[in-house]
């Protein structure tokens, strides 16, 4: 095995998502990098899906882009596209490489707000939860005219992995 480690993404929840169907749509998120592709169980005529779900990848490498889908389930047709955006967790791996432990839940580590640079529709904090450093993100969709998901992001070091120290 080749890679890093694992990243576990727990998609929380969508606000605000675009309608594809008469007057609702059924939402399900999809995660994909390089040929992996992963996704949430479909939340049927809700436009504010609460998903609760985790969707884990290897990183192989910190190049390949991580993005994150919404589509509308439909039974007949293709399904609708409501959305996408990227996952920038670079600044979360330079945060894990300090090698920071043993710090309170709720200590914030770093802060971000949202730029052109970047797919945060609010600010974004790395700090401590249950002993593991994770980072809350509420990512602005492209693509769309509205919407947003909030997904939480925690590294994995791998047995046997290369880890993110070498
Ligand atoms: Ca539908």
């Amino acid at each position: 095995m080749d890679a890093l480690g694992l990243l576990r993404i727990r998609v929380r929840r969508g606000i605000n998502l675009a309608v594809r169907d008469t007057c609702t749509s059924d939402p399900y998120v999809v995660v994909r990098c390089g040929s992996q592709k992963v996704k949430t169980r479909v939340e049927k005529d809700n436009c504010n899906p609460v998903w609760n779900e985790e969707l884990t990848i290897y990183i192989k490498d910190l190049v390949e882009p991580i993005i994150l889908s919404v589509y509308d389930k439909d039974t007949f047709t293709v399904d609708d596209s409501m959305g996408d955006a990227q996952l920038d967790i670079k600044p979360y791996v330079e945060c894990l490489k300090m090698g920071l432990q043993g710090l309170s839940d709720g200590i914030k580590v770093e802060r971000f707000q949202p730029s052109s640079e970047n797919c945060l529709a609010q600010e974004s904090c790395i700090g401590f939860n249950k002993g593991k450093l994770t980072q809350d993100m509420t990512l602005r969709l492209r693509n769309v005219e509205c919407g947003e998901v909030e997904v939480q992001i925690e590294w994995l070091d791998l047995p046997g992995g290369k880890g993110l120290h070498n």
